[in-house]
């Protein structure tokens, strides 16, 4: 089912905010707990795209790097300012860029507007909005295309963003935009708030979902909570789903980012410990 070798993965955020820190130590933390990848999450693109190199060439075995991003205030592609929406177009190139340096197939996120932001639209405004994302976005995916990488946009739930909260609405907008290279990222914790059934979003996402991430309805490792694991394992690979599981979790651990992402408590032990359990649960479910 999944693709051989390239199965699980792990995101940065798990341990740290920023994947510089440590000397990128997360990367060994993941190869040596048993992913076959990591997630490289950068909200600016400045990334050391050597020492990333560097550090996935000493592994013993191979570890697959995935770009994540998402908008910020001064790279918004939902602004209503021009000069905003270009930095939110150079920035996702640079995603791009960095993608082709490092060896990433895609980049994921909700990269369609700045994270957080949330505001009250009427229906007409925010169609006006939706269509100056996916003018953005159709530039970004020539881009894409013209460097072999993949898009994969991703509905966050009502409290950090207004714009797309549901798999239908991304499908909508990805409709607009029109390009082979852009798909959909499903985001357990993101479904459990807003999908009515998690089966019905999954169909609809069918062939262009282009990554997964994972983890509890209270951003735990999987298995350790309220989510229906079956279901959704069922779910993808009734479409054939062959890509990434990758787990998703935030360090409650850093003021900022903590405060960004709400983490406020610790969900085990340790941050070791949570990517761990939620590996050997997934391996399980997945039969790996
Ligand atoms: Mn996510």
């Amino acid at each position: 089912m999944l693709k051989n070798g390239r199965n699980f993965a792990v995101s940065a955020w798990v341990w740290n905010s920023d994947p510089s820190i440590d000397n990128y130590a997360f990367i060994f933390r993941a190869a040596e707990l048993g992913f076959d990848g990591v997630e490289i999450p950068t909200f600016d693109g400045n990334l050391d795209t050597g020492v990333i190199n560097n550090v996935l060439e000493s592994q013993s075995k191979r570890i697959f790097p995935i770009v994540v991003g998402g908008g910020s205030p001064n790279a918004d592609l939902a602004s209503e300012s021009e000069s905003i929406r270009i930095n939110g177009i150079n920035y996702l190139k640079k995603l791009i860029q960095i993608s082709n340096e490092i060896g990433s197939e895609l980049i994921c996120g909700p990269l369609y507007t700045s994270v957080g932001k949330t505001m009250y639209l009427k229906e007409k405004e925010r169609a006006s909005v939706i269509r100056k994302v996916a003018a953005s976005l159709k530039i970004v995916s020539s881009f894409a295309e013209e460097h072999g990488v993949k898009i994969a946009l991703e509905p966050l739930c009502r409290y950090d963003t207004h714009l797309i909260n549901t798999t239908e609405q991304a499908m909508r907008l990805i409709e607009l935009i029109d390009s082979e290279s852009v798909g959909i990222l499903l985001d357990t914790f993101h479904m459990n708030i807003e999908e009515r059934s998690i089966r019905d979003a999954v169909r609809l996402s069918n062939k262009l979902l282009f990554h997964v991430q994972v983890c509890e309805n209270d951003r735990g490792a999987p298995g350790t909570g309220q989510i229906d694991w079956e279901l959704f394992r069922d779910s993808i690979l009734e479409i054939n789903y062959n890509g990434w599981i990758s787990l998703e979790s935030f360090t409650p651990l850093e003021a900022n980012f903590s405060t960004m992402m709400h983490a406020w408590r610790k969900l085990e032990n340790t941050q070791d410990e949570l990517a761990f359990k939620g590996l050997k649960f997934l391996k399980n479910l997945l039969n790996q």
